[in-house]
């Protein structure tokens, strides 16, 4: 659902003021009415408008004729020339707003069945949730040297011109893949990756390529779950750099991940499920080589059973093991058999540990049998002791400058304690296997350059939203200013390049949502010193919150009807957040017992806000390229265009903020020679004889558009206010249409 109004405000205020001139101009017009359905509908002006008029009258293309009324703050937006309709570059396009955009992406997608399409330097990709013919090695060569502009978007030709653009100038780069879940993101990532190393395979290290590939289908197998939203969504964050030499040949790769979803690993909501390679696991569970890790189908077991969803229509997990095992046999020696032996022991000790009967004892103590099956079968599996293991799950031991107390745990901390356990047990393994992975991917060669690929959770808001959807919703915050600054800095550069007087252009910028999150006595600031004290709760955390922000912040509310509950209004969207289980989860401790018990068990304290603001400093430090990614509808079904929900996402996204500020500034560049071929009809005998072509460019332009301010000379481009190069491209059919007539009427006196 579309909860904001149509952003009116982001027509540019040059497009309002010459509104009236630009209606009066046509001799026919159509224009773009807000259409509940459609989100905006096409209608041709009937009656000339005058400034002034209450009314405009236009007829849809039903036919039904309507007088719409005209508010000046929101004057219905124009419909481009048909030339312009179906451009492979939104930018393109004359009238930049969001029916412009909307019908130019509605029209590739759902005609022409086209699923890339640019949007000045991002590259929009609708998902179509079908396997399409396009990523073969014969399209990677067709788009390998090729430039941008070129070819047909794709996102082989951004992997092309971030490989390009690191080859001239010998810079690293970054791929950005952004767009809410079940989007395409990781797709795209993993055919960006495709690209890189089919176009700059190694000729001395065999196989270089292929590892770096197979390190996707493990992560996803030990990162990747079922969701609502998506049935393999990322549920961590993900920045392969991939490593060049001097020649720009793989040289291997090194991965850095962010914040797994541990909650996971213990609970799941209905219809979603655990990790993949647990249900990989529990498939394979027959086969020989696993009888040791005695499981069973992922029905028996407590935390994979929870969302009531254990398989995915279309996905079978036993076949995927296979793969999953070949992937890690292709990584080569650290990962063999005893390695992959060690992580399926963990993971089904995991499983074991899940299933472990906590009884309460009164209301004070709980216990676990010694006889408890998945208790032993967890510390067979791990190699401890039981008995300490079944003492320490219900206990706590206190240690204060005096004395150590041991204190008996009621059932619900003991139940606690189990599952900080298993996840804790589980982001260990994970970071295990990127450690493994990264050693897997280095060969001998000094890196010269390199390429990251970052693919990330997208921004997410689910029916109960909590710690995990806020870190994700933060991190998306994050990059959202990253892309805004970069899309700015890009304009200044290329106007000052051209030598073109620019003024500052005003932006959204989610700075003060950021600052709300991040800055002194913030969400996060107030979160950690509730942490550190001795009796604090989510809800005095909450109330906190309530009494520094509510009515203070106009980012932040507290719901109606809800104490537990706090909304922050996101660049992309509202988010309700529960309070419930923040201090927990950002605290991240298990009791320092068990974690003594656990012997191998290596700590690392993580801190998603450090590894967060290093990863912008690593972005910061390369030229971005952006892909922004499109979830058409939300029934997954095949080149369905649901325009409410792509509106939604273009409005979220950011694609129609930077739209924004081309037309604020000057959308439509035109060499002088493109400008001088298109429009060489409009232009007279004399104007023709003067032997500079940029000279007479100009003279014609001055000619044909009075004012001044509506057009800029450039070095070596003209550049156009929004509206501009639809009046000329009127003028040239205009005068087409004139010349034609005028044959025809030759014609027919010769007749
Ligand atoms: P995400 O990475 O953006 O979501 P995915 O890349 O996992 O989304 O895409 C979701 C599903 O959409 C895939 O499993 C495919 O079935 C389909 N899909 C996406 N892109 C294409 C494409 N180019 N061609 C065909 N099918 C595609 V998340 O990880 O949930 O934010 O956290
Ligand atoms: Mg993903």
């Amino acid at each position: 659902p579309i909860e904001r109004k149509v952003p009116v405000q982001s027509l540019s205020c040059v497009y309002i003021c010459t509104y009236g001139k630009m209606l009066s101009k046509f001799s026919y017009n159509r224009v773009w009415i807000p259409d509940n359905e459609e989100v905006w509908q096409s209608a041709e002006i009937t009656k000339n408008y005058k400034a002034g008029d209450p009314f405009l009258h236009v007829q849809l293309e039903d036919g039904t004729e309507l007088n719409y009324p005209v508010d000046p703050a929101a004057l219905p937006p124009l419909r481009n020339p048909d030339i312009l309709v179906g451009e492979n570059d939104l930018t393109a396009l004359s009238y930049l707003h969001e029916p412009a955009v909307l019908h130019n992406l509605k029209v590739r997608f759902v005609e022409s069945r086209l699923i890339y399409t640019y949007s000045g330097i991002i590259l929009v990709a609708i998902n179509p949730y079908k396997q399409l013919p396009i990523y073969g090695d014969a399209i990677i060569h067709a788009y390998s040297g090729q430039n941008m502009g070129d070819m047909d978007p794709h996102i082989f030709a951004v992997a092309e011109e971030a490989y390009k653009q690191m080859a001239r100038n010998n810079k690293n780069q970054s791929i950005i893949v952004s767009g809410e879940s079940g989007a395409g993101k990781t797709v795209s990532a993993r055919y960006t990756m495709r690209y890189f190393a089919t176009v700059s395979k190694s000729s001395s290290n065999a196989h270089v390529e292929n590892k770096v590939l197979a390190s996707n289908p493990i992560t996803e197998a030990v990162g990747n779950a079922k969701t609502t939203r998506n049935d393999n969504s990322s549920r961590f964050g993900k920045y392969t750099e991939i490593s060049f030499d001097q020649s720009y040949q793989i040289i291997g790769a090194n991965m850095r991940t962010y914040l797994l979803e541990k909650s996971r690993v213990v609970f799941q909501s209905e219809n979603e499920r655990n990790y993949h390679i647990f249900y990989q696991l529990c498939a394979s569970a027959t086969q020989p080589e696993y009888k040791h890790l005695k499981l069973g189908s992922a029905e028996e077991f407590n935390y994979t059973r929870m969302g009531g969803s254990t398989v995915i229509e279309g996905v079978d997990d036993r076949a995927n093991m296979v793969e999953t095992q070949k992937t890690f046999a292709l990584l080569g020696n650290v990962f063999g058999g005893d390695f992959q032996m060690d992580v399926f022991k963990m993971l089904a000790a995991i499983l074991h540990l899940g299933n472990v009967e906590i009884t309460a004892v009164g209301d004070e103590r709980s216990s676990i049998s010694l006889k408890d099956k998945h208790l032993n079968i967890f510390c067979e599996l791990l190699d401890l002791n039981s008995d300490k293991m079944a003492q320490w799950l219900c206990h706590r031991k206190i240690i204060t400058t005096s004395e150590t107390v041991i204190k008996p745990m009621t059932r619900p901390q003991a139940v606690n304690a189990r599952d900080a356990l298993a996840k804790k047990i589980y982001s260990h393994l994970f970071d295990l296997i990127v450690e493994r992975i990264n050693q897997a991917l280095q060969f001998p060669g000094k890196q010269h350059t390199f390429i990251g690929v970052l693919d990330i959770y997208g921004f997410e808001t689910f029916d109960v939203n909590s710690f995990e959807q806020f870190c994700i919703n933060y991190a998306n915050e994050k990059l959202q200013q990253q892309f805004n600054l970069h899309v700015f800095k890009l304009e200044q550069e290329e106007y000052m390049k051209e030598d073109i007087p620019w003024t500052l252009i005003d932006f959204y910028d989610n700075q003060r949502v950021i600052d709300l999150i991040e800055a002194k006595m913030g969400i996060l600031e107030l979160l950690d010193e509730e942490c550190l004290l001795p009796h604090g709760t989510d809800e005095n955390w909450l109330q906190k919150l309530y009494n520094n922000f509510v009515n203070k912040n106009a980012l932040f509310e507290k719901p109606r009807m809800s104490n537990t509950s706090f909304i922050i209004q996101h660049f992309a969207d509202k988010v309700e957040y529960k309070c419930e289980g923040f201090l927990e989860k950002n605290r991240d401790t298990v009791h320092e017992v068990l974690i003594e018990i656990l012997k191998d068990s290596k700590v690392c304290e993580q801190s998603f806000r450090n590894s967060l603001s290093l990863l912008m400093v690593t972005l910061n430090a390369t030229t971005p390229h952006y892909v922004r990614c499109i979830k058409p509808n939300d029934e997954k079904l095949p080149f369905e265009f649901d325009s409410k929900r792509v509106a939604q996402q273009l409005r979220a996204c950011g694609v129609l903020e930077t739209i924004r500020i081309s037309a604020q500034s000057y959308p439509s560049r035109w060499t002088y020679l493109e400008f001088f071929s298109r429009y060489s009809i409009l232009m007279t005998q004399q104007e023709l004889s003067i032997n500079d072509k940029k000279q007479i460019c100009k003279i014609v332009l001055q000619r044909l558009i009075q004012d001044h301010n509506q057009y800029q000379f450039g070095r070596t481009k003209i550049f156009f206010r929004a509206g501009q190069v639809a009046y000329l491209e009127k003028l040239r059919s205009d005068k087409l249409r004139h010349a034609c007539i005028v044959i025809q009427k030759s014609v027919r006196g010769w007749l």
